[in-house]
């Protein structure tokens, strides 16, 4: 299948980034000698979902919790990442936690980490490397699973519709995952792809420029509920009816994402729960600990398609 990218076509995107308050460590704190010391680089805020994680992530790593955490916002930048991964290993913090922003390039400074005896745990997304002993587990939702709920609805309830991707960012775990699910049971039917980086305004450019390239696209699928949402304002731009000339198919399940499908504009939200900062913690609790972890720990998100509930949509916490 041969796919032309719009992104060319288009002037940069820049996402707002919200500035994230750094942490302030549990100095004062009668147990801090005790605590356990996490550094922790969190991607960025590019929307709705990573501002959920990041609050449920501070919430449970809390002095009274026993942690003593220190956060660095980088950005969407794996250089500042890298470069606050080092810091935090200079620190000799217990353990090292990040959301890698993509897949390739950490190797080396997981070798340092591994050189200093300092154990990682990835938080969201996933990485790729050829180290046999990388990190010490993932705590996130499948993704390949989530993309595959997506392209199952899609094969059964729009088999001739002819769907432009709208990507997450390129090369992250959750944006590779989710095409793969996805394309595995409607990837004849993709017509286009692009990305849109996860937010709202990219959702809403890109797709502005997709309609206008693919003139009969009538679904999207968004990585992401920020994205759906700009993707919504772009398709009534463009003069189209979302949900109904234009389909929109989402992952999330952001309040925001379930109201727009309760009200006709999405078709279908597959969730993805930021909300796991507590299993997080036992997680880190066990790694500092020296204690056995599973590879993995999978965080479970259910599918809403036009039958949710007031209720389900206002019970929301993200
Ligand atoms: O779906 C999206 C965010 O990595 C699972 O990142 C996360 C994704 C999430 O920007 O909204």
């Amino acid at each position: 299948m041969v796919r032309r990218g719009v992104r060319g076509l288009l002037p940069a995107v820049l996402a707002a980034v919200v500035a994230l308050t750094p942490a302030a460590c549990g100095g004062g704190d009668d147990t801090a000698g005790d605590a356990v010391r996490v550094g922790y680089s969190q991607l960025s805020a590019e929307g709705s979902w990573r501002a959920a994680n990041t609050a449920s992530v501070r919430a449970a790593l809390t002095p009274e919790h026993g942690f003593e955490l220190e956060l660095s916002d980088d950005q969407q930048k794996q250089e500042g990442q890298i470069a606050a991964l080092r810091r935090f290993i200079a620190d000799d913090v217990d353990v090292v936690a990040f959301s890698p922003v993509v897949e390739d390039g950490w190797d080396e400074v997981l070798r340092e980490a591994a050189d200093a005896d300092v154990p990682v745990v990835l938080v969201d997304r996933g990485i790729t490397t050829a180290l046999p002993d990388a990190y010490a587990t993932r705590i996130g939702a499948d993704f390949r699973s989530e993309g595959r709920r997506a392209g199952r609805w899609v094969r059964r309830n729009a088999p001739g519709a002819r769907v432009f991707e709208l990507q997450g960012t390129l090369g992250s775990g959750a944006q590779v995952g989710r095409q793969e699910g996805f394309d595995a049971l409607a990837g004849d039917q993709v017509v286009g792809a692009a990305t849109g980086g996860f937010t709202r305004a990219g959702g809403r450019d890109v797709t502005a420029a997709a309609l206008e390239a693919w003139p009969d696209v009538d679904l999207v699928f968004a990585h992401n509920d920020d994205m759906a949402l700009g993707a919504v304002e772009a398709v009534r731009a463009a003069g189209r009816r979302p949900g109904v000339d234009v389909r929109v198919v989402s992952v999330d399940a952001t309040r925001q994402g379930l109201r727009a499908l309760a009200a006709g504009d999405l078709d279908l939200v597959v969730e993805c729960d930021p909300d796991f900062g507590e299993q997080l913690a036992g997680v880190l609790r066990r790694v500092a600990a020296g204690r056995p972890v599973p590879a993995e720990t999978i965080v479970r998100g259910d599918v809403f398609d036009r039958t949710v509930t007031p209720e389900q949509v206002e019970a929301r916490t993200y």
